[in-house]
């Protein structure tokens, strides 16, 4: 089937399965059960739109539909949640309305955001020597003790009655991809490690599995 017709029939996710953003996109449609086709951006260093799904920052995931497309992964999350028959009880970042849980939500996005710069800048031959790349791994590192102090409370914190929060599924998709890309060691952080190992037990995480697309 060309693939304008193809887009029109299911969604298509467009980005890596070595991305935690786009991790997180899959991983919501598997909870919410949504049929799509995955198109791999085999090149992370072109500059052309086109080959992030018309994305003008170069950044992936995008989500195309017969809507149109979508740019970046909580857009794509809800509009996944949007397509779905299911309607399970999501907590979206908007409704962590206390600092503890609004900080981790920030916390997790602002970690993987520097985990991206610091992935590329590598990629781009810029280096380990820099002072700022001094500053992103100490930024990471404070993160990640924040993180690991406050995970227990943040988890008991968030509503019962839900399915699914944006905030678990970044946080898992975070700290797995830090051991994945060798960016950070994570075997120390016990409170971090056992929110994976409880969260890596739903089908959802099992099949979107990190990998690089050959
Ligand atoms: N705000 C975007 C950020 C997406 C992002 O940074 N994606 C990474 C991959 S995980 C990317 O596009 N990296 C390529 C680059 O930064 O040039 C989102 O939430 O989806």
């Amino acid at each position: 089937m060309p693939a304008t017709l193809e887009a029109l029939a299911r969604p298509v996710i467009i980005g890596r399965s070595s991305s935690h953003f786009t991790r997180t996109t899959r991983v919501f449609a598997a909870e919410l059960r949504i049929d799509y086709s995955f198109r791999v951006v085999r090149e992370l260093m072109s500059s052309d739109p086109e080959d992030y799904g018309g994305n003008p920052a170069l950044k992936i995931p995008s989500l195309q539909t017969s809507q149109g497309v979508w740019f970046g992964a909580l857009n794509i999350c809800r509009e996944l949640w949007r397509r779905s028959s299911l309607k399970p009880r999501v907590v979206w970042p908007e409704e962590l309305d206390q600092p503890l849980l609004s900080n981790a939500q920030e916390l997790v996005l602002q970690a993987m955001a520097t985990e991206v710069t610091m992935i590329m800048s590598g990629l781009g031959g810029a280096g380990d020597g820099s002072a700022h790349q001094a500053k992103l791994r100490t930024g990471l590192v404070n993160t990640l003790s924040w993180l690991e102090e406050n995970t227990r409370s943040v988890l008991a914190a968030l509503p019962l009655e839900r399915d699914l929060s944006y905030l678990e599924v970044t946080l898992f998709c975070l700290v797995s991809h830090l051991e994945f890309r060798s960016v950070l060691p994570t075997a120390s952080y016990s409170e971090l490690n056992e929110f994976c190992q409880r969260f890596a037990t739903r089908a959802s995480i099992r099949e979107t599995a990190y990998r690089f697309d050959t």
